[in-house]
């Protein structure tokens, strides 16, 4: 029999899970790169967001802990529109995440996939993220519902760009915006940390998630669709004209090369309102 006098204040109840498709997702979005955003104006529209570009929903508990990776250099006004457009999104997708910019030091060739490896290590020595998004700074969903999430295979999340008149340009494209666990990443090692300058990176990995008998996930075409922000190519991103080759190898380096080889310096960590910057040594070919 319960007591009818009054009890002391409970320990604070354990949040429930946040159901598998979130409330509060709105379906196709504008988007669109003719009007200027600002930083002030961004950190106004997005109040809940916690110092380094931290966020978790507060009414229940996140299903996944997701550290979104950006390889960068150069690109602020880019970065402005991804943090204007994705920083809503990502909350109402629900999600526990954070916003690692993997920002390459000096003026050596790009290295995408190797920031990304980088981007991997250094978010997890901040959480313990179990689920992996890596995103060019130049693509944004037009549709909520394309969630920022991992599954149970590797998932290919910009398959269906503006660029290319939003249609898939063959089945194993990885490049853009991507998801593994952390379990599907170790897997197959992380990424190559040799491809300098641009292309072939993307198809080497998805070459290592076949190897490893895993395949790639695409949501709809009716909800998989990006915009691209129109640009010039960089200067020090010239297509790597090795790439033909190396992508031909990734069953033989794959498990020299990746996670279990990288080595880089961290030059320096900007913890903004709206991101995390991590500036990175990479080394050079
Ligand atoms: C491919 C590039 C990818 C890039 C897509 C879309 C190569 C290597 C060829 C063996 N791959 O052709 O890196 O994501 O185009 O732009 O160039």
């Amino acid at each position: 029999q319960k007591s009818m006098e009054p009890e002391a204040q409970p320990p604070a109840k354990a949040l429930e899970k946040c159901p598998e498709t979130s409330p509060l997702l709105v379906g196709p979005l504008r988007v669109e790169f003719n009007t200027l955003v600002n930083l002030e104006q961004i950190k106004s529209e997005n109040p809940n967001l916690e110092y380094g570009g931290r966020f978790r929903p507060k009414d229940c508990e996140a299903l996944q802990k997701v550290a979104i990776i950006i390889p960068f250099r150069n690109r602020d006004e880019h970065l402005k529109y991804w943090l204007y457009y994705m920083h809503p999104i990502l909350q109402r997708q629900q999600l526990d995440y954070g916003v690692y910019v993997i920002n390459q030091d000096g003026d050596q060739l790009f290295n995408r996939a190797k920031l990304l490896n980088i981007g991997f290590t250094e978010s997890l020595r901040e959480y313990d993220y179990d689920c992996f998004v890596f995103s060019d700074v130049d693509l944004i969903p037009i549709d909520d519902r394309n969630t920022y999430k991992c599954f149970s295979q590797p998932r290919h999340l910009s398959g269906y760009l503006d660029k290319f008149g939003f249609r898939l340009l063959h089945n194993w494209l990885f490049g853009g915006i991507s998801s593994l666990s952390k379990e599907q990443y170790l897997k197959i090692n992380g990424f190559p940390n040799n491809y300098w300058g641009w292309g072939g990176e993307d198809d080497d990995i998805a070459n290592r998630v076949a190897s490893k008998g895993m395949s790639i996930s695409r949501p709809s075409k009716e909800v998989g669709k990006c915009r691209m922000i129109k640009h010039s190519s960089d200067k020090q991103n010239e297509p790597n004209p090795q790439r033909f080759h190396q992508v031909t190898q990734t069953k033989e380096t794959m498990d020299k090369d990746g996670i279990n080889s990288l080595s880089y310096r961290v030059v320096k960590v900007d913890k903004f309102d709206l991101f995390t910057k991590i500036t990175v040594d990479v080394g050079k070919p």
